[in-house]
């Protein structure tokens, strides 16, 4: 088959790349220094976009690409795509559900038990020498104590799953309540109020906006740790860190930020933060099946038979 021109809108892994440029002759856009003249040379040719999960696509660069087919998102999360516009311009948008979920789930519930054992500091504490001087101090335990899951979704349910098999009680908050045996509470400040541990697991994107504002980290309060594995948009970041650096949380583990790869100073700061580099989904066997889906759906497009994964 011949190949087709895709522009690649992120910084993406050679095994991903290598079955990438087998099929389609690839402009990097992300790393050109001359955006604008990569655009004006090969803009009106480009069939396929493919990017991260959190790249932002915007409309006005869409409108440069007259012969866009399709956009291919190597993650779940497609916050980042103009979905509507995509709709109304007939452009496909395929992304990587299901493959990643039990990672993320996992990282989550790390991050759980990271920062309830503080077990970050207990190594640390170990390296420096100071088990030579004195025992570690005691932590929290998990059994007995209130998750409350902000987006009951995939990920949402095997984060749930996970939890519960450390002893904790569950209750989430959603758009609607859903058949599970789960508490629903309907408003967010209520969840935040009750849990000792508030786990963010819902899309990004304008609707989930700073959901977890200054008034909900109030409402979690002092007993109460914020874990994050979703999205940086839906963390109002700067209210988080000055309820970090005042104590009116207990803590957080966050697994994704604001401006990623930007981690506010103030925020790297902060002794009672766990802080993982986006890594919910990065395992060897996580992210070759969400490569080998982003090439599958390209395939599948090009050669008209039905997409594996699409979003629209
Ligand atoms: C990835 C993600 O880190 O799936 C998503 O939405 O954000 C992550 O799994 C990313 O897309 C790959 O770099």
């Amino acid at each position: 088959m011949e190949k087709t021109p895709a522009l690649i809108l992120a910084p993406l892994p050679d095994f991903l790349m290598q079955p990438l440029h087998s099929a389609h002759v690839c402009h990097d856009y992300f790393h050109a220094q001359d955006k604008a003249g990569l655009l004006a040379q090969v803009g009106a040719e480009i069939r396929s976009i493919v990017m991260n999960g959190g790249t932002v696509t915007p409309v006005a660069l869409l409108e440069q690409l007259p012969k866009l087919e399709i956009m291919s998102v190597f993650g779940v999360g497609y916050d980042g795509v103009p979905v509507d516009w995509c709709q109304a311009h007939g452009i496909r948008v395929t992304n990587t559900p299901d493959v990643l979920t039990e990672d993320v789930a996992d990282t989550a519930s790390a991050l759980v038990l990271m920062t309830s054992r503080r077990l970050i500091a207990a190594n640390r504490f170990l390296h420096a020498g100071a088990w030579l001087k004195g025992a570690f101090p005691l932590a929290h335990a998990l059994r007995g104590k209130l998750a409350g899951i902000v987006g009951l979704g995939r990920i949402g349910k095997a984060i749930a799953h996970r939890l519960e098999a450390h002893g904790m009680r569950i209750a989430y908050h959603g758009r609607s309540k859903q058949d599970v045996s789960w508490e629903y509470v309907g408003s967010l400040t209520a969840l935040a109020q009750a849990v000792d541990f508030l786990v963010v697991a819902c899309p990004g994107g304008a609707d989930t906006k700073h959901l977890i504002n200054a008034e909900v980290l109030a409402a979690l309060g002092v007993k109460g740790t914020l874990i994050n594995i979703a999205r940086g948009s839906v963390v109002d970041e700067a209210a988080l860190i000055t309820a970090l650096q005042h104590g009116t949380i207990r803590g957080a583990g966050l697994d994704v930020f604001e401006n990623e790869p930007q981690v506010p100073e103030a925020l790297l700061q902060c002794e009672n933060a766990v802080l993982l580099p986006h890594l919910g989904s990065g395992t060897h066997e996580t992210r070759a099946e969400m490569a080998r889906l982003v090439v599958e759906n390209l395939a599948a497009h090009f050669s008209g038979v039905a997409l594996l994964t699409p979003v629209c």
